[in-house]
């Protein structure tokens, strides 16, 4: 039974990155663009900043939890979907600013 668990374990971990895709988000006028997105565990989150100043994403969801930094304009920032959880991404400069992600 163990040895199933830990096959099972091993086989999603080596070919989740297979089926993994990458979502591209922009940060643009003081709003994440598009502003829902539903995505899987093993996908990544590409935060564009094509505003002229930066930007700082986070999330508090206890399992999913980030935070980029300050980003400069013109750099992507990369996040990991490690968990299902429904969770909000914010910037820490712009309140305004909301992204919700669904994880299916
Ligand atoms: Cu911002």
């Amino acid at each position: 039974m163990k040895k199933i668990l830990i096959t099972t374990i091993l086989a999603s971990v080596l070919i989740a990155p297979l089926f993994a895709a990458e979502h591209t988000i922009d940060q643009l006028g003081r709003k994440f663009i598009p502003s829902a997105i539903k995505v899987k565990v093993g996908d990544t989150l590409r935060l564009k900043n094509s505003d002229p100043f930066a930007h700082n994403a986070y999330t508090d969801d206890m399992l999913n939890e980030f935070d980029t930094g300050m980003q400069s304009s013109g750099q992507d920032a990369i996040v990991t979907i490690k968990a299902k959880s429904n969770f909000d991404i914010y910037c820490a400069i712009h309140p305004e600013m909301q992204l919700k992600v669904t994880v299916e």
